[in-house]
């Protein structure tokens, strides 16, 4: 039994973890939670998530919930692939930043445009801008790459850079020059193709 144990739906937002699992190479089991079956209500899982979604994470006697703290929380314990930016790096700032800004601003910014709201609340009262800035913003980040820390992959790109792929595939983020080289360069990279395949057998079977 691996030290490493992911609570996961397959696909779904705790496909991010699994490719995150996969960057690092290290290993893990999967205890899959069938949402179709209500299996995130039932109370064994809800004891370990009381939001009731996947992902989780148990590390040991350790539980950790929220896809972008999972991948700071594991690029950080497992630092030998390299996708964290340490304690006392300067760099960590700009790391961070992406970390947060992924279900803080990019996922919110995201659903009010492809769901919104019949009343929309006051601009100054959201903790992001409208979808449109965001892009930008996120954009920008990028440049010119080929990551979100130049040339440095960290769990950084897996957060934004699942928000982007999983946006495109949905068609929730525009097909942006940037958006789509930065995509074909996550789609190349070995990890993101085992998850991918993992996944689509964990759905088959
Ligand atoms: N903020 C959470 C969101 C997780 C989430 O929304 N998970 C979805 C799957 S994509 C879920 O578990 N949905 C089941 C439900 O809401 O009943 C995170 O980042 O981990």
């Amino acid at each position: 039994m691996a030290d490493l144990t992911l609570y996961h739906a397959a696909p779904s937002r705790s496909s991010i973890v699994l490719w995150m699992l996969e960057e690092l190479g290290v290993p893990y089991d999967i205890k899959l939670i069938k949402l179709s079956a209500g299996d995130n209500l039932k109370p064994d899982y809800l004891a370990i998530n009381p939001m009731g979604k996947v992902p989780a994470l148990r590390h040991g006697d350790t539980v950790i919930t929220e896809v972008a703290a999972i991948c700071t929380y594991l690029a950080d314990e497992f630092p030998a692939k390299k996708l964290n930016v340490p304690v006392g790096t300067p760099r960590r700032g700009l790391y961070l930043k992406w970390l947060f800004f992924g279900p803080s601003v990019f996922e919110p910014a995201m659903v009010d445009r492809a769901f919104p709201r019949k009343e929309g609340a006051k601009a100054s009262s959201l903790g992001w801008r409208g979808f449109d800035e965001v892009l930008d913003i996120v954009a920008k980040g990028i440049g010119q790459g080929p990551w979100l820390m130049g040339e440095q992959f960290t769990a950084a790109d897996v957060v934004i850079g699942a928000n982007i792929r999983w946006g495109m595939i949905f068609k929730m983020v525009p097909e942006r020059p940037e958006f789509t080289a930065y995509a074909a360069r996550i789609a190349a990279r070995p990890a993101a193709q085992r998850a991918e395949a993992k996944d689509k057998e964990l759905a088959a079977g």
